[in-house]
């Protein structure tokens, strides 16, 4: 009907279908045919009108004409990789075919070494201490006196921290015998009879006690070193020091906690300082790290009073944790030394396996330091960012 070859009649009642036209030309047979012959000129709307109908088929043959290239052969020709001198010289390279180079190949990973997680971490401290202005102290001796690593510091020869059980004590050489023996008499005093106020410990001290050689149980020995230096000076300048440095200590080992770690110690020198000032800094300092909800809790040290346990909001542990101690130096440790009356110190400590362990999600300290060791660990771990 819509080629206007028919049309239905009703005027008899019920439809009849007629005949319209003498001939008909059944275009769609033409073209088929046409088709099968090889001959495809349809209107691009004719043709998609017939493969929707199923008529026609789009099939996409792609052939390939081959032909010998410029560098036909049939023999594998190695390509060389490598202009020597050797070519150059003979001249072979004129006859021979070079291997394009590749400039979207990645380079190989340069062999180089690798910084371990505690001395990532420990630049990380160091880069914090340097750009808050303290200067570093020289830590490079572990083995110390009794006198330094504790008279000096106020902790009485009797103190179970002296003590073979949660000390090292070194054999060979056993003791120290040369000190500042004008401030040794000062401390021996301050323990046994009191002084500056204060009434001591009021016990026999012993200079042997003093001299026994050990390895220090915490960088705190190296700060009366330097504070006791810095006494010595004409005139006093404040002074704000820092260590990160081994410390060792013959305590029960642990999955966290091994007979050595890192102490990391600030102190600050200078007049009318005190907790505020102490809480101030760690609002600088712990934001370094991280720690913008500081806490603090009372605490013993025998050569800090006040003193304070530090604590802060780990954001990705979800908890509160302790990040280290903290205090004043007491007026015995610092008067014996010579410095001026109205000069305090205030110090602070944590460690530096802690926040390694946390920040490279380590649990076991074995994993971190020993034998144990995975060298593809310090291999692979990546750039420390302590804020982050
Ligand atoms: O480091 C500790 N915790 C810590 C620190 C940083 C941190 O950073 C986050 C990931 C980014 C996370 C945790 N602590 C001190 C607290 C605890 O781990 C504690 O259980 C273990 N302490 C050690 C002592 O162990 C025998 C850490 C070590 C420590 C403690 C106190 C001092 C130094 C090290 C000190 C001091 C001091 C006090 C007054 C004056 C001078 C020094």
């Amino acid at each position: 009907m819509s080629a206007g070859w028919i049309q239905l009649d009703k005027s008899g009642g019920a439809p009849q279908v007629k005949r319209k036209v003498d001939s008909i030309t059944d275009t769609v047979q033409e073209h088929l045919n046409e088709i099968k012959k090889g001959i495809d000129n349809l209107p691009e709307n004719v043709r998609n009108d017939y493969k929707k109908r199923k008529l026609l088929q789009a099939i996409t043959v792609t052939s390939f004409l081959l032909s010998k290239g410029p560098q036909f052969s049939t023999t594998i020709k190695k390509l060389e990789t490598d202009l020597t001198s050797e070519m150059l010289l003979s001249g072979a390279w004129k006859s021979m075919q070079f291997k394009p180079y590749n400039f979207d190949a990645l380079g190989q990973p340069p062999e180089s070494g690798h910084l371990h997680p505690l001395l990532k971490v420990r630049s990380e401290f160091r880069e914090i201490f340097l750009e808050m202005g303290f200067a570093e102290m020289p830590t490079n001796a572990y083995v110390e006196s009794s006198f330094w690593n504790f008279d000096a510091l106020f902790q009485p020869q009797q103190h179970p921290a002296r003590d073979a059980h949660d000390t090292f004590f070194i054999s060979d050489p056993a003791k120290t015998t040369t000190f500042p023996m004008e401030y040794l008499e000062r401390v021996k005093k301050v323990h046994s009879e009191g002084g500056y106020g204060s009434q001591g410990y009021r016990y026999a001290w012993k200079i042997e006690e003093a001299q026994k050689n050990l390895l220090r149980t915490h960088t705190t020995a190296v700060s009366a070193r330097m504070l006791y230096k810095l006494a010595q000076q004409k005139e006093f300048t404040p002074q704000k020091y820092f260590s990160i440095d081994k410390v060792f200590r013959n305590e029960t080992l642990d999955a966290t906690h091994l007979a050595e770690f890192h102490q990391v110690e600030g102190v600050i020198a200078d007049r009318g300082l005190g907790l505020a000032d102490l809480i101030t800094v760690f609002d600088t300092f712990f934001k370094r790290l991280g720690f913008d909800r500081l806490q603090f809790k009372p605490a013993y040290n025998p050569y800090t009073e006040p003193s304070m346990e530090i604590f802060a909001f780990h954001n990705g542990l979800g908890k509160w944790i302790e990040i280290g101690n903290s205090g004043v130096f007491r007026p015995e440790l610092v008067l014996p030394m010579g410095l001026p009356a109205d000069v305090n110190v205030i110090a602070w400590g944590l460690s530096l396996e802690r926040p390694t362990m946390i920040k490279y999600g380590l649990n076991n300290i074995r994993d971190l330091v020993g034998p144990k060791v995975d060298l593809q660990m310090v291999q692979d771990n990546p750039l420390c960012r302590l804020d982050k």
